[in-house]
């Protein structure tokens, strides 16, 4: 265990899950590294046991207080709880701006020391991020200054999330390629689909799923595409012919579909090491790919007037280190600058040259990593940025 400074002993985490799992899944991430490599006692605070028991089936639902791997779990159904000053953390998380309740924020301007408050913001590699992380943002009532704290790809933002042994992990699974074959025998491939290509794929619904399929079928590799259960249903279901449940699988031509589990945490961490292509978006997925030294395609969470285009170029600049050919790939998976008609993407140009640079996109994957490494990890960041904080009130 590292060690932490003295003044961060404990921590509250607010999470409102809005949609999908990205919310719980980056919480629960951050809640587990503090408590595991910081030896913080962390309590997480979450409206949606229902969704995070997805991504970590060890969770009760219908349960109030819950200690689940060191970490305290409050389902959090009201906005009218009751805290008192002494109920403080040392450092309070809201992430991602969800309105945590006004008697919380009471008791923190009025307990001494006050607990340092920050908010955990949204991933971007847009310019401005640099220059709005650590910025104060004082309440308007109360004498109380929350923070924002920025994930980012740069030295002058939080970094990205990342445990201290999970390139180890990473190694060592991916040396072993037996233990590889059983991960994914487990999941249901059958041996002979483990020597084709295999590509994980997580997207959201409107991803033009099928005009890739098509090109895959049509490609001169054997393709197996492993896709979660609950993963962009109606496209799978089209090509399946059937509904698609965990175990369900479907050949035609070049490509096996085989839907999966939607699996734990970890595990989805070792499917994405186990795949040679991995298609992930939203945040956290998207920063497991980074990890995995595997190329990966990302499927931006869209947003209102296309300001998710803006977001995706950023990032696609930044990542200079990945090839051309995925990043097109990238781009028209997204919808942006696709030269079709609607009817026939261009898919079968762009996965082919995609799929000829996949040794290269690889050994850029290891560049980028190491690059993103050198950032730090987001919770050290945190903790180091939470100290700072306290430093400058006692001077
Ligand atoms: O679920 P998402 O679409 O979450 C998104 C993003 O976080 C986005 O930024 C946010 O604004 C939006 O929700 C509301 O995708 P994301 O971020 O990749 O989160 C998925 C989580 O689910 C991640 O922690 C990995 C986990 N997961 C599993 O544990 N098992 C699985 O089988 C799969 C497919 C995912």
């Amino acid at each position: 265990m590292l060690h932490s400074d003295e003044s961060n002993r404990s921590l509250a985490l607010f999470c409102r899950v809005v949609d999908n799992f990205g919310d719980i899944g980056i919480c629960w991430r951050l809640s587990l590294q503090l408590q595991r490599e910081h030896g913080i006692a962390v309590t997480l605070y979450v409206d949606d046991l229902g969704s995070f028991q997805k991504i970590c089936p060890e969770v009760v639902c219908n349960t109030a207080v819950q200690r689940i791997a060191g970490v305290t779990v409050r389902h959090w159904q009201t906005q009218v709880a009751v805290f008192a000053a002494d109920d403080m953390a040392d450092i309070v998380i809201e992430f991602f701006g969800c309105d945590i309740p006004e008697q919380y924020i009471a008791a923190m301007a009025a307990a001494r020391p006050q607990p340092v408050w920050l908010n955990l913001e949204g991933l971007s590699a847009e310019a401005w991020v640099e220059g709005c992380h650590g910025l104060p943002s004082p309440h308007p009532r109360l004498p109380l200054t929350k923070y924002f704290f920025f994930p980012g790809f740069t030295e002058k933002t939080g970094g990205l999330l990342h445990e201290a042994a999970l390139q180890h992990e990473r190694r060592k699974f991916q040396a072993d390629q037996a233990g590889v074959q059983a991960f994914l025998a487990r999941l249901g491939a059958t041996p002979h689909e483990a020597a084709a290509l295999k590509v994980s794929l997580f997207c959201y619904p409107h991803a033009p799923v099928a005009a890739l399929f098509s090109a895959w079928q049509a490609g001169d590799r054997a393709i197996t595409c492993l896709v979660p259960e609950g993963v962009a249903v109606a496209a799978i279901e089209a090509f399946l012919g059937k509904p698609a449940r965990a175990g369900t699988t479907r050949t035609c031509a070049a490509l096996t579909v085989r839907v999966i589990p939607f699996v734990a945490q970890a595990d989805y961490d070792r499917l994405l090491w186990a795949c040679d292509l991995n298609f992930v978006r939203g945040e956290d997925s998207f920063v497991r790919a980074q990890w995995a030294g595997k190329p990966f395609i990302w499927h931006i969470y869209p947003q209102d007037k296309n300001l998710h285009h803006v977001k995706l170029r950023a990032f696609l600049q930044y990542h200079a280190a990945g090839t051309q050919s995925l990043a097109a790939a990238t781009l028209c998976w997204n919808g942006v600058a696709c030269h079709d008609d609607g009817q026939a993407p261009a898919w079968p140009g762009l996965w082919q040259s995609a799929q000829a640079d996949l040794p290269a996109s690889a050994f850029a994957a290891d560049a980028w990593e190491r690059r993103m490494l050198a950032n730090g990890d987001l919770a050290a960041n945190l903790l180091r940025f939470a100290a700072t904080l306290r430093q400058a009130r006692v001077q």
